[in-house]
């Protein structure tokens, strides 16, 4: 039977880190909604079906019957609907809203970037974004196989990854700055520490960038908000010196 609030429906693909921001934004909300999880591959015809013809990532969400897509949107049009607690706190909101983009920007890239990237390096760790171990021969031949997909499908090449790879210290040190002003990183969690909380909880499955990003205010707000995120790339599977120095 339909409960008071609205009706939701969120459709997602499950680790991809703007779907884990609207996952926490709507229990944050204490708000009520049914996931659907769709199929890699087949995901974006069933997005296009009820979100539109260009609208064929996740997340989205239906709300009454209207839908709503892409974080950022659907970040805004839940304050709409539940204002308490707030994601964008009156003071700060302005404040909020600008880190909510940035990190809807290059950081969520990388995001896709960085753990497919150094999977291609140890594919048998596909199986621990599982839950589950290693995988084993049979197992790896399968994930080389997604891996090699996804590489294609995201324009993902060793250039790329080298890239983004050198793009990561200064986006960390934006980050230590909008916790140092205040923004991300204090109790009241806003939309920026949801958008980028989960881009910085995807990238702790890579363990060579642990050196990086340990200590930091961002690795806190990751492991804060997002405490369960299965998934390791040993450290050491990216070439040496393709990790910049903290
Ligand atoms: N900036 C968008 C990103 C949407 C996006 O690229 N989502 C990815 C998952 S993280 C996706 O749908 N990938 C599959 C695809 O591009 O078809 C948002 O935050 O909603």
């Amino acid at each position: 039977m339909p409960g008071p609030g609205p009706a939701v429906t969120l459709h997602v693909l499950p680790p991809s880190p703007p779907c884990r921001t609207v996952e926490a934004a709507l229990r944050l909300k204490g708000l009520a909604y049914e996931r659907v999880d769709l199929q890699p591959g087949k995901h974006q015809e069933a997005m296009a079906e009820i979100y539109g013809p260009a609208r064929t990532t996740v997340p989205g969400v239906v709300i009454d019957g209207t839908p709503v897509h892409g974080s950022v949107a659907i970040l805004e049009r839940l304050e709409e609907l539940a204002p308490e607690p707030a994601l964008y706190p009156a003071p700060i909101a302005e404040a909020v809203h600008e880190a909510e983009r940035w990190g809807d920007g290059r950081l969520q890239d990388l995001s896709r970037y960085l753990p497919w990237g150094a999977m291609h390096f140890r594919p048998e760790s596909l199986g621990t974004f599982g839950g589950g171990g290693a995988l084993d021969a049979a197992g790896t031949d399968y994930a080389i196989k997604v891996i090699r997909g996804t590489w294609r499908y995201h324009g993902l090449t060793a250039v790329v990854l080298h890239e983004a790879l050198q793009d990561l210290p200064a986006l960390l040190d934006h980050v230590d700055a909008l916790a140092a002003d205040g923004t991300i990183g204090t109790d009241h969690v806003t939309a920026a520490d949801l958008q980028i909380g989960a881009s910085l909880r995807v990238l702790l499955t890579v363990g060579d960038l642990h050196p990086l990003m340990a200590g930091r205010p961002g690795e806190e707000i990751a492991r804060r908000l997002f405490p369960d995120y299965p998934g390791l790339v040993p450290a050491g599977a990216l070439p040496a010196g393709w990790v910049p120095e903290r």
